[in-house]
């Protein structure tokens, strides 16, 4: 048996190595979390692949390589029993001895999952995922491979733009008072002060009443051009005039998923620019029959990732993992709050994973 360790962020992405360099015949061994000193967490796993054919005998052991001497012996007794139920094509736990059968309450995790408010089909896919590989599992890993498995399931994209390229245009659309001038506001600072680029804000809510003056005021404490566009074509001369910009965010007006015309009277601005980004902002305070009615109608402005609002509010948070399993985009940032530019969060998917997972944010 050839033995070998394949380290990589998510326990996913060390399995795909493993199968890439193995094929689909290897045998996840071991797996183990690291720490990688700056304080994210690695997934090691120690896989096996043996090229004996199924109906001859074994190749030679191959030496093992260092560092797994000491499970030596439990790997041998381990293979044997894979290489058994490879043949007789019966589950590995049913081949195991008693002894070696793990004693996880899987009744347990899958209650303590529905807690968190993830439904039943994605429970049960988890726990499916969780029982492919019982001969690993302890009581010790138990939690790092139920966040790993959550994390694997969560789209997340990060945030690039590039100096001097002209600017990137981005747009915040939702539902009435999720949050989306807040976080425009959020992400204006942080990219003005941390990331020292330079930022326009477009307003095209003329209709809510104070809408303007929330951006307003905050565009002149913060030093950052604001303009408002009453019509389509006014959006398009206020973002040639920010054309020197790096980042142009435009907020647009909360409107109701069950409004086709209003949603398409601000779909009639976005087009009539180039946006290279539409993020549909949600509250994961809102029941998720909403969310999804949500996140289908507003298809038509044809946003490219998510924001979550409100954390700070929500008692659970698997509502984030039923929306993104159905709708498939990817989560962009997540807020905590309504301090500004404190309260947000940019997505990643073990930070996510382990949210959902102990309904807490830390
Ligand atoms: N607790 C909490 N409150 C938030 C968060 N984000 C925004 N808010 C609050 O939610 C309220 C609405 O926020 P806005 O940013 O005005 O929401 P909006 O989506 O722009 O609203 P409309 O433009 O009216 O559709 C304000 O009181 C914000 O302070 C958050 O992450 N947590
Ligand atoms: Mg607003």
């Amino acid at each position: 048996m050839q033995i070998k360790k394949f380290v990589a962020p998510t326990l996913k992405e060390a399995i795909e190595s493993m199968k890439k360099e193995f094929g689909g015949d290897a045998i996840v061994l071991n797996t183990k979390v690291l720490g990688n000193g700056n304080g994210k967490r690695m997934f090691e796993i120690t896989a096996g692949f043996d090229n004996m054919d199924l109906t001859g005998t074994a190749d030679r052991p191959q030496k093992i390589t260092s560092g797994v001497n000491d499970f030596e012996a439990e790997l041998k007794k381990l293979s044997n029993k894979i290489f058994q139920q490879k043949r007789g094509e019966k589950s590995v736990s049913a081949q195991m001895p008693e002894s070696r059968k793990s004693n996880i309450d899987f009744q347990n995790i899958k209650d303590n999952l529905i807690k968190q408010d993830i439904n039943r089909n994605l429970v049960e896919s988890i726990i499916a995922q969780l029982k492919k590989y019982p001969a690993v599992l302890n009581e010790n890993n138990l939690d790092e491979h139920i966040i790993s498995i959550i994390s694997s399931m969560i789209p997340t994209e990060g945030f690039e733009v590039k100096r001097n390229a002209g600017p990137k245009v981005i747009a915040l659309v939702g539902p009435t008072g999720v949050g989306k001038t807040t976080c425009i506001a959020k992400l204006a600072v942080i990219s003005k002060i941390l990331h020292n680029l330079d930022i326009g804000l477009i307003s095209i809510d003329t209709y809510r009443l104070g809408a303007m003056d929330q951006l307003k005021i905050f565009s002149e404490i913060s030093n950052i051009d604001f303009y408002v566009a009453y019509e389509p074509a006014d959006l398009k001369k206020q973002v040639a005039r920010l054309k020197k910009k790096d980042i142009v965010f435009i907020d647009t007006v909360g409107r109701s998923q069950n409004k086709p015309e209003l949603l398409e009277g601000i779909n009639d601005y976005l087009k009539a620019v180039n946006v290279d980004e539409t993020y549909l902002v949600l509250s994961s305070t809102t029941h998720i029959k909403n969310m999804v009615d949500v996140a289908l109608k507003f298809k038509t402005l044809n946003y490219n990732g998510l924001v979550f609002t409100k954390l700070d509010e929500a008692i659970s948070y698997g509502n984030i993992l039923n929306l993104v399993s159905s709708i498939n985009k990817p989560v962009k940032y997540l807020t905590n709050g309504q301090v500004i530019p404190d309260d947000i969060i940019a997505a990643d998917p073990n930070f996510i994973a382990n949210m959902i997972y102990t309904g807490k944010i830390n």
